[in-house]
């Protein structure tokens, strides 16, 4: 059984544009990578002091169990280098789960779709450029609905 999922990618530490390049090229050991969205200059959230962001979204078709999903992007992230110093901060590559098609994961280690993906701007931008018709099954909304209602603020530019 084949699943459509998608996934935020971010860096803010190195040759941001590399490390994301890189990332979504190893994404291919996970499933078939079927769009890539722009990448995103994006002030940084959350944890304001660190470096702009470099994001973008991938949307992948896998065969991998959600649990075995994410033990293959923990890996990814472990083998480009990743050091988690401190939460939610610098890092040369984050790779989060955001959709996983229609299910619905709520268990202490995981929870799908992301909890914080509706306020986030780096998230919502390029999801909806590849995929505003996307559904969102807890919120029961498109991804293109939820960018509308999502307050003014974040800083969020277009890579050309
Ligand atoms: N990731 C975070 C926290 N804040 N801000 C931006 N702009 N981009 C991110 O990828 C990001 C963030 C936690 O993972
Ligand atoms: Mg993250
Ligand atoms: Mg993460």
């Amino acid at each position: 059984m084949s699943h459509l999922v998608y996934l935020s990618l971010g860096s803010n530490v190195g040759d941001r544009q590399h490390n994301l390049r890189d990332a979504i090229s190893r994404l291919k050991t996970a499933g078939a990578v079927a769009a890539v969205s722009s990448f995103y200059e994006t002030a940084p959230v959350e944890f304001t002091e660190q470096s702009w962001f470099l994001n973008c979204v991938v949307a992948l078709e896998t065969t991998q169990t959600p649990g075995q999903l994410m033990g293959s992007l923990l890996r990814i992230e472990q083998e480009m280098g990743r050091i988690r110093i401190q939460k939610k901060g610098p890092r040369t590559i984050d790779i989060d789960l955001l959709l996983f098609g229609d299910v619905v994961v709520e268990s202490p280690d995981l929870c799908i779709p992301h909890p914080a993906m509706q306020q986030r701007r780096f998230v919502l931008e390029p999801l909806a450029e590849i995929a505003a018709e996307a559904w969102h099954p807890r919120l029961k909304k498109t991804i293109g609905e939820l960018l509308v209602e999502l307050p003014a603020g974040q800083i969020v530019r277009k890579l050309p």
